[in-house]
């Protein structure tokens, strides 16, 4: 990761470069030697262009092609982020229920930082590329599986993630602008934010996306469907910190002249974008535009984070037959990589911080909830319940609020109802799982300011707890 950053763009950016010029003055030749207040000097990689920028650029990786040469040198020469393009997913990591296989995403994780590059998890939570055994769930069985895939999958690789795909493609093609239909919707359409504050929870430093395709175009649909989704997230304090535009882009869905004004809609909400899996199928100087115009789109956006593509060589992609990449198949860089490069050497927006992160992800969560609407109360805190019911379980979030000499640490209690149980909490210890439970903070929410709010939230079979539970200091 150093290497990159090093190679990176902090002394290019602030360094003025000398030169020498010479001027023809009233006859006589001058020499002087002026400081120039240039752009960053240009570079000759898409990692090293795209660092000057503070931005990323990466691509999709089959961790079986780590052995192909071709592939490797292009990788390690151009790239700086990486993603697993099937490693990380829920059939390769879980292939039997709780049983976990993590040592291709691991070999990447390992290639990545050894050669400087950081890493983008894909994905924790997907209706497609399931296990067999998680097709045959439903319900809260099914629920309770994500929830432990996502918590065992994103404690493995805790600190090793720059960002998560926590959800991917959870809403329907078409007109409707709805959610898609899938056995994970069925176990209640609270299931996005479960995923991604059991993300959080696991893994505090990674930001947490939400990913999907076809909704790169404004007016489409589908594009306002997620948008709706994470205003309603920023407005209610789910920890999502980013969206993924896949922007696989074709005939049927071509690249769409509003393409910024999404990326710039969605950043408008407060949230990163990242552009994850792009590839433009065509050829020539038609495709090599595309990639120009998507470059210059995502720096123009402060919060364009970086572009991934979805794979190397055009034999490399899982829609070969649309050369739809930066590489041809011999490994050849093509009009598109030249456009590409070009366009992270124009410049464009500097990201709000000037300089991507050079440490270790913070070991505390960012705050995932809203401000407070109503003054602070006179006691230490309170607390109150939302919960999502459905046929034989539920999930119950908390919402704490301090009083007004704030919270370092803090105890919830309530009665579980009889019959229910609690099989699954995130952001919180409680002291079991059913009856009388009294839960208790855990580190990186124990303090809050006064009249500030945390979040925590348990899963359960039966019936969800009612009323207003106890809240005190600890
Ligand atoms: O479909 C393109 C991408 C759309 N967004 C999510 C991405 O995760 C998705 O990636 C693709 C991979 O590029 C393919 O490589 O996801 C496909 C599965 O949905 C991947 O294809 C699978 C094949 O279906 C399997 O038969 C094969 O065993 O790749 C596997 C490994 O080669």
């Amino acid at each position: 990761m150093d290497k990159v950053l090093a190679r990176g763009s902090a002394a290019a950016r602030s360094r003025p470069r000398a030169a020498v010029v010479s001027i023809l003055a009233a006859g006589a030749v001058v020499t002087a030697t002026v400081a120039m207040a240039t752009s960053a000097s240009a570079g000759t990689t898409l990692g090293a262009a795209a660092a000057e920028q503070g931005r990323y650029f990466g691509t999709a990786v089959a961790v079986n092609k780590l052995s192909d040469s071709t592939y490797v040198g292009i990788l390690n020469r151009e790239f700086n982020m990486v993603t697993a393009e099937n490693e990380m997913k829920w059939d390769a990591t879980e292939p039997s229920q709780n049983q976990f296989t993590f040592s291709a995403g691991d070999r990447l994780v390992a290639h990545a930082q050894a050669n400087g590059m950081r890493v983008r998890g894909h994905a924790l939570a997907w209706h497609q590329q399931q296990p067999g055994w998680a097709q045959s769930l439903s319900g809260s069985a099914l629920r309770q599986a994500m929830v432990n895939h996502i918590t065992q999958v994103a404690t493995h690789y805790r600190g090793k993630i720059y960002a998560w795909d926590v959800v991917n493609e959870a809403f329907d093609d078409g007109n409707s602008g709805a959610r898609r239909n899938t056995s994970l919707e069925r176990t209640g359409s609270d299931w996005i934010e479960v995923a991604f504050r059991t993300a959080r929870a696991a893994d505090p430093g990674a930001k947490l996306c939400y990913n999907d395709y076809n909704t790169d175009n404004w007016t489409w649909a589908k594009t306002q469907g997620v948008y709706n989704m994470v205003r309603d997230f920023k407005a209610r304090g789910v920890p999502i910190d980013c969206v993924g535009f896949q922007s696989h882009f074709n005939s049927g869905s071509p690249y769409p002249s509003n393409y910024r004004t999404t990326l710039q809609n969605f950043a408008a909400l407060g949230v990163d974008v990242q552009i994850t899996e792009l590839d433009i199928e065509g050829s020539g100087s038609s495709q090599a535009t595309a990639y120009g115009n998507v470059v210059r789109d995502c720096l123009a956006v402060a919060r364009c984070n970086g572009i991934t593509v979805w794979g190397i060589r055009d034999t490399d992609s899982w829609r070969a037959s649309g050369t739809p990449l930066l590489f041809d198949g011999s490994g050849n860089k093509k009009p598109a990589y030249t456009a590409a490069l070009n366009a992270l050497n124009e410049g464009g927006t500097p990201p709000p911080t000037t300089e991507p992160p050079t440490s270790e992800p913070p070991t505390s969560a960012p705050p995932t909830s809203a401000p407070p609407t109503s003054p602070p109360p006179g006691g230490a805190c309170t607390a109150t319940l939302t919960s999502n019911q459905w046929q034989g379980g539920f999930v119950t979030n908390v919402r704490v609020t301090a009083g007004a000499s704030g919270l370092n640490g803090w105890t919830v209690s309530l009665t579980v109802p009889s019959g229910a149980a609690i099989t699954n909490s995130w952001s919180t210890q409680p002291s079991g799982t059913s009856g009388a439970v009294t839960f208790r903070n855990v580190d990186y929410n124990r303090q809050v300011g006064a009249g500030g709010t945390t979040e925590f939230g348990f899963q359960g079979t039966g019936t969800a707890p009612t009323g207003t539970p106890t809240c005190a200091a600890a």
